[in-house]
C-alpha cells in the first residue's frame, strides 16, 4: 500500500518550488485548503439545512441573482484571508469593489486573492457539481500599507498560485504553483485532502465540446463553423462526432476536460459582446492551470494570461482546454 501524501504535507515539501518562498504561501495554500473544506461540508449538507439553499434577495454588480450558498462560501472565504496574516486584500466575484484588510497583520500580508468563491450558481440548487476558484498574486503596493486596486489588476502571467475546489460526487482540490497541476481528493473520514491526482496533464486532443449552444445563433459564424465542422454528426453521419457534454459549471466541466480531453467555449454573442466569464475570478486562474497542464486559454484570438485588465468585473470570451482543439476552434474565427 503506498503511503497517503496529505495536502499540507505535500505543501510543506514543495516550499523551495515557491518563488520568494518565506512559508506565508504555504500558510496561504493550507487556509485555502480549510475555508474549502468548510464550504465543502456547508455545500453537503445544504439540502438540510433552514437558509442555505435558494436566493439570497440580491443581486451582485453584474446583476446577477445572489443564491445564499454564494454569500456563505464568500463570507467564509473572505473570513479565512482576512484573519490569516498572508492577504492583504482580497476582491470577489460576489463583492462589487475588492477590500483592503484594514487590520495589522493583514497590512503585511505580501499577498492579494481574487476569487470566484460558489461558481455554477444555477446549480446550487439542483445538486449539481459546483466548485470554488482561485487566483494568487504578489501585491504590488508596499507592505504595511494597504492593499490597491494595482494590487487587484494584474495580469494572468503574474499569478504565484492559483487553484480550484469542485464539490462534485467528491471534493477536490486542484491548484498550481506554476510547477504542473496536482489534485487532492477530500477524504471525508479523516478531513484532509490527500494526494489522488499527482501531475495533472491535459491530453493533446479529446472528444468532448462543452458550450451553451443555446446560444449559437448570436455567436459570431467562426463558432457556428467549429461547431459544425468538428463536433457535430454531419447529415450523412461520416463523420465521428464529438460528445456535447455541458454542465453549465465551469470548474466541472473544466476538470472532466482536464482529465478526459476537451475543449470548453464560453464565446462573446450578440447580447453580450464581451462574453459572460470573468477574467480575473474564473479565466485567469483556469488558464493558469491549463497551460501548466498542456492545454490553452484563449480568448478565441489572444491569450488570456496575457490581458491587461482594466477593471474588477471584466469579462473575455474563453476557450479553453486540449491544445489541438482549442487551435481547431481558432483556425475558425477570422
Ligand atoms: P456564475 O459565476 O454566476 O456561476 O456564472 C458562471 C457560470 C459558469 O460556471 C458556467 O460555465 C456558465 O456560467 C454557465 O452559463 P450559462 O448558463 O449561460 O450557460
Ligand atoms: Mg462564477
Amino acid at each position: 500500500m503506498s503511503k497517503v501524501i496529505t495536502l499540507h504535507e505535500f505543501i510543506m515539501d514543495r516550499q523551495e518550488d515557491f518563488p520568494f518562498a518565506s512559508g506565508e504561501l504555504s500558510r496561504l495554500l493550507n487556509d485555502i485548503a480549510i475555508a474549502a473544506k468548510i464550504v465543502s461540508k456547508d455545500v453537503r449538507r445544504a439540502g438540510l439545512l433552514e437558509n442555505f439553499l435558494g436566493a439570497e434577495g440580491n443581486t451582485n454588480i453584474q446583476g446577477e441573482e445572489q443564491q445564499k450558498l454564494d454569500v456563505i462560501a464568500d463570507k467564509q472565504f473572505i473570513n479565512m484571508f482576512k484573519t490569516g496574516g498572508e492577504v492583504c486584500g482580497i476582491a470577489s466575484e460576489e463583492n462589487d469593489d475588492f477590500m483592503a484588510f484594514d487590520n495589522e497583520i493583514s497590512r503585511e500580508g505580501k499577498y492579494v486573492v481574487l476569487f470566484d468563491p460558489l461558481d455554477g450558481s444555477s446549480n446550487i440548487d439542483v445538486n449539481v457539481s459546483i466548485g470554488s476558484i482561485f487566483s494568487v498574486y504578489r501585491r504590488k503596493s508596499e507592505s504595511g500599507t494597504l492593499a490597491n486596486l494595482e494590487d487587484m489588476l494584474q495580469k494572468g502571467t503574474d499569478q504565484v498560485a492559483a487553484g480550484y475546489v469542485l464539490y462534485g460526487s467528491s471534493t477536490m482540490l486542484v491548484y498550481t504553483t506554476g510547477n504542473g497541476v496536482n489534485g487532492f481528493t477530500l477524504d471525508p473520514f479523516i478531513g484532509e485532502f490527500c494526494l489522488s491526482h499527482p501531475d495533472m496533464k491535459m491530453p493533446e486532443t479529446g472528444r468532448i465540446y462543452a458550450m451553451n449552444e443555446g446560444n449559437i445563433n448570436i455567436c459570431e459564424d467562426g463558432i457556428k463553423e467549429y461547431i459544425q465542422t468538428y463536433c457535430q454528426q454531419t447529415l450523412e453521419g461520416h463523420k465521428r462526432p464529438y460528445s456535447g457534454r455541458y454542465i453549465g459549471s465551469l470548474v466541472a466541466d473544466f476538470h472532466r476536460n482536464l482529465i478526459k480531453g476537451g475543449i470548453y467555449i464560453y464565446p462573446d454573442t450578440s447580447t453580450d459582446p464581451e462574453g459572460k466569464l470573468r477574467l480575473l475570478y474564473e479565466c485567469n486562474p483556469l488558464a493558469f492551470i491549463a497551460e501548466q497542464a498542456g492545454g490553452i486559454a484563449t480568448t478565441g484570438r489572444k491569450r488570456v494570461m496575457e490581458i491587461v485588465p482594466d477593471r474588477l468585473h471584466q469579462r473575455v470570451p474563453f476557450f479553453v482546454g486540449s491544445k489541438k482543439m482549442v487551435e481547431e476552434a481558432m483556425s475558425c474565427l477570422k
